[in-house]
């Protein structure tokens, strides 16, 4: 294959690039050589008017010229794309959920103590989850609490509620419109399940009746699924709170025996953490000729091992072909989701032995070594063995680690960011309410290969801090940030004055790590607590989100339950909806009457920064707080980045 050589194109990062550079050398294929070898990609797929439902199927239909307009069914554009929409937030929402379910089980079998290498670490967190549900927790032994608790939970997942429990969050309004749209999330199987059956061809035909289920669907990921992984990898791992650490390439180490934790559930990656200070673990380690085991994360577990533990962090979603290409990498430990299969290929090239670990993810060419809760410690114990051993297959002179490591602060849990402002959100309530903070963006999402990566993150980013607009990251948003220098408190220089002076004051940086992509679930947290303080709607609140690179389910699904939670999101990629005018105008406006937000499209981060700070300023105005006028704001006349996104 011949390989591209424009890596300047492809990212703005320049760890990724030297190791771009490297992959074309070795003639090795990365995700940017196999986007290039699908294009051009099918319009019809990306406008959304594809279906393969059934087997009178496949069908496209063109919604513009000349080709068939239904289905063989009879299924028009506006339905196709709307099933299809509705299929991606339900296998979004299911992963984040079946993650949640899977922290669960564990939760549930500590509390029976049948684990090996778990405890509950944050008992004042379970007690208060435990009181949220009318469970008693006076005089209590804890793990009969826990099991109460597990109980509570297992039920959101079952069909026979009328409502999800953490919905007692939510703000009345917000449950109110809900209520009154039939949205209200009942249980998160139920809302997954009904999904797939009313796009089973034949059954539900109205787009904006499907639309709205899928709303609902994605409620019960950001209230359910989500919230309770979130929630019990607290308890169990325990609540961050600020740390600082380091994060790109560079914290791989030369001299040591290197080992990536990739993937997105911290379960068996936090006892690897514990097996990797075995005292005879690390002697092994230095009979191998190594000077210790250096530990960093990839993607989502990274990120929940760098909130709670400082783990450092290798890089997000497009570093993971890259991290192997330094050749320092002894063994890439994968639990489920975001790990592309050309990992094992990739590790071919080099002595890095890939181990998944869960029975429902296995990745051919991979050693599996099995999660087991019972065995946690013992398994953890295995892994990083295996690590060891790989080392003495290590070849020196194919090492090539590209960059010196940039610190960055995370750690931003609710609690965290609560207990910065003093135990209340008063203070950033008062803050925002005299403009020295305008408002406040969740940036999240992922890193897509059809954007020069990290530069809608970090350009995006850095408009809105200057604009005096605090702003919350996760999962590889947080990264590409951290990478750029982002996420130090000295990097409250970067912000305009207001934000700058509340950072320095607090001695936290502008952009504020909240976690990985399930941790979204503290964003909703936060803004409901947000609106409760202030006696109004999420939607009334001066916030917006945005996914400048998102590329997954789970992303369509987090930008839904966004959405209907009542906060603006813009998008960095466009969504397979364009073959459907009508789908369209209802997500990109009518659903602004609906549930009081919509999402927009904007791939320009500096024109994204300017629809954010306009949408920013009107809710500022609604609430008839001082504000700039929105008509005045536009988009920067000079890019930061413009020569890498060229
Ligand atoms: Fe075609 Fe309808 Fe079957 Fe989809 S459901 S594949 S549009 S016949
Ligand atoms: S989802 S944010 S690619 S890890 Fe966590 Fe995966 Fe990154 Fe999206």
């Amino acid at each position: 294959m011949n390989r591209t050589n424009s890596n300047g194109k492809h990212t703005i990062a320049g760890d990724a690039r030297e190791m771009i550079a490297r992959a074309q050398e070795e003639n090795i294929a990365t995700v940017w050589d196999r986007l290039r070898e699908q294009e051009p990609q099918c319009g019809y797929c990306a406008m959304g008017v594809s279906c393969r439902n059934c087997a009178m199927g496949p069908c496209r239909v063109d919604p513009f010229g000349e080709g068939p307009r239904k289905g063989v069914c009879g299924a028009t554009a506006d339905t196709i794309v709307a099933r299809n929409l509705g299929r991606a937030i339900a296998a979004g929402a299911s992963a984040h959920s079946d993650h949640g379910r899977d922290i669960l089980e564990t939760f549930a079998a500590l509390a029976e103590g049948k684990t090996s290498g778990y405890r509950i670490t944050d008992a004042e967190k379970l007690k208060a989850l435990a009181r949220e549900r009318g469970i008693a927790t006076d005089s209590r032994p804890i793990e009969d609490v826990a099991r109460d608790l597990a109980a509570a939970l297992f039920e959101e997942f079952g069909t026979r509620k009328e409502s999800l429990d953490f919905l007692a969050r939510v703000p009345a309004k917000r449950r109110e419109v809900w209520r009154k749209l039939g949205i209200t999330p009942r249980g998160i199987d139920r809302e997954n399940v009904e999904m797939l059956h009313r796009t089973h061809m034949g059954v539900d035909n109205d787009y904006a009746n499907i639309l709205l289920h899928a709303l609902r669907t994605s409620l019960s990921d950001g209230w359910g699924g989500s919230m309770i992984a979130t929630e019990l990898s607290d308890v169990m791992f325990g609540t961050p709170k600020p740390v600082l650490s380091r994060v790109n390439l560079g914290t791989l180490r030369a001299d040591s025996v290197n080992i990536a934790l990739h993937g997105h559930n911290p379960m068996l990656s936090d006892v690897i953490v514990q097996a990797a200070q075995d005292p005879e673990l690390v002697r092994m380690a230095k009979e191998a000729g190594a000077a210790g085991i250096n530990l960093v994360g990839l993607c989502c577990t990274g990120n929940e091992l760098l909130m709670r533990r400082g783990v450092p962090m290798a890089g997000n979603h497009l570093m993971q072909e890259l991290a192997i290409m330094t050749g320092a990498l002894e063994a890439m430990v994968v639990d489920y989701q975001c790990i592309m299969p050309s990992v094992t290929e990739v590790a071919k090239c080099f002595h890095t032995q890939v181990i998944s670990t869960f029975d429902k993810a296995r990745f051919p060419g991979a050693i599996h070594v099995r999660f087991d809760p019972e065995r946690g410690i013992e398994t953890g114990k295995e892994i990083v063995r295996r690590g060891i051993e790989a080392f003495r297959n290590r070849n020196p002179q194919r090492v090539r680690i590209p960059a010196v490591p940039v610190p960055m602060m995370a750690g931003f849990s609710v609690e965290a960011i609560l207990g910065a402002l003093g135990g209340t959100p008063q203070p950033l309530v008062d803050a925002i309410a005299k403009g020295t903070i305008r408002g406040a963006v969740g940036i999240v999402g992922c890193n897509n290969p059809k954007i020069p990566q990290d530069y809608g993150h970090v350009a995006l980013t850095r408009r809105l801090i200057e604009n005096d607009i605090l702003v919350l990251v996760t999962g590889c948003a947080a990264v590409a940030n951290g990478k750029a220098g982002q996420m130090t408190p000295e990097a409250a220089e970067m912000a305009g004055p207001g934000l700058k002076a509340v950072c320095k004051s607090l001695g936290i940086p502008p952009v504020l790590h909240v976690g990985s992509c399930v941790d979204n679930s503290r964003i909703l947290v936060l803004a409901a607590a947000l609106a409760n303080a202030l006696g109004v709607d999420i939607d009334q609140l001066p916030l917006a989100g945005a996914a400048p690179e998102w590329y997954s389910e789970k992303a369509v699904s987090i930008g839904a339950y966004v959405v209907a939670s009542g906060i603006f999101t813009v998008l960095g990629v466009e969504p397979p909806i364009f073959g459907s005018k009508k789908v369209v105008e209802l997500l990109a406006s009518g659903l602004e009457g609906v549930v009081g937000a919509k999402f927009a499209v904007e791939p320009d981060p500096e024109k994204a920064a300017a629809l954010i700070r306009k949408h920013i300023e009107a809710k500022r105005a609604a609430l008839g707080l001082p504000h700039i006028p929105p008509e005045t704001i536009h988009a920067a006349e000079t890019r930061l980045y413009a020569e890498a996104a060229d």
